[in-house]
């Protein structure tokens, strides 16, 4: 009778054991596909520090923005709500500090669906050669390329009228910096595997040459502090 018992506690037992397993399976095919197709959850918000992200993402979160905020030194994740965008999409605001900001991007990046990639049109020329080797490493990312994760390049800041240069002067500006980066970093990249699609672009370099290889750059202006956002919003829309 105790043996009968004991059989069948094991039978159960072996069957929990199988689910358990199987459970592990279709998860894990779950997440390969998941990353395989590009179909993050996450909207990543980058840029040089001091460019608007952390004010960006309290308008995005309709949380208002107020002057003055400090600079992040580590990732704030929060969640998108408007009603242009049908579902509610997570959001992180990467730290622009050189120190800290590659390694929380490399953190975030596997679940990236989107980024934008902010740009302080006021003090861009001071900054332009920081920027570009910013924007450099997101389009050469292995992660975001082999994704063709779409990335929005923002000039935050037109609210400062004839003081902020406009978009399509920084995506000129960026292109050519980025020509000259895919000439000086190609040795050191290739090594990593990193930079792999943008040694392939047609030269000189530019973001309608990326898009022929599946990753789209697409511009568009803001002012996060007066929640002018509209352009962003309706890219989100889109691509979130
Ligand atoms: N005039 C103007 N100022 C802005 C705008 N967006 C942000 N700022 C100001 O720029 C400064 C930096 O903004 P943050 O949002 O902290 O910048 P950040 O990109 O998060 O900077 P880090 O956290 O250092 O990477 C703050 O003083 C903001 O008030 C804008 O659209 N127009
Ligand atoms: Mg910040």
């Amino acid at each position: 009778m105790q043996q009968l018992q004991l059989r069948e506690m094991l039978g159960s037992m072996q069957i929990l054991y199988m689910l358990l397993v199987l459970g592990i399976i279709l998860c894990l095919i779950t997440y390969i596909l998941h990353w395989k197709v590009g179909s993050g959850d996450t909207v990543l918000l980058v840029g040089h520090n001091g460019a608007g992200k952390t004010t960006l993402l309290l308008q995005l979160e309709q949380r208002g923005a107020c002057k003055g905020t400090v600079t992040s030194m580590k990732e704030s994740v929060g969640v998108i709500k408007r009603e242009k965008i049908e579902r509610q999409l997570r959001v992180v605001d990467v730290p622009g500090h050189p120190r800290i900001s590659k390694g929380i991007f490399v953190r975030h990046c596997d679940r990236a669906k989107a980024i934008v990639f902010l740009v302080d049109s006021i003090d861009f020329m001071v900054q332009k050669d920081q920027v570009a080797e910013h924007l450099y490493d997101v389009l050469a990312s292995r992660t975001i390329s082999s994704r063709k994760v779409p990335v929005l390049l923002a000039a935050n800041k037109v609210d400062c009228g004839a003081k902020a240069h406009s978009v399509e002067f920084i995506r000129k500006r960026l292109e050519k910096a980025l020509d000259q980066l895919c000439v000086t970093r190609a040795d050191v990249d290739a090594e990593g595997g990193e930079g792999k699609v943008l040694s392939k672009v047609e030269r000189p370099f530019s973001f309608a040459g990326l898009a022929m290889y599946g990753s789209q750059v697409t511009t568009a202006s803001c002012s996060a502090l007066h929640g002018d956002i509209r352009e962003v919003v309706h890219w989100l829309s889109q691509h979130g």
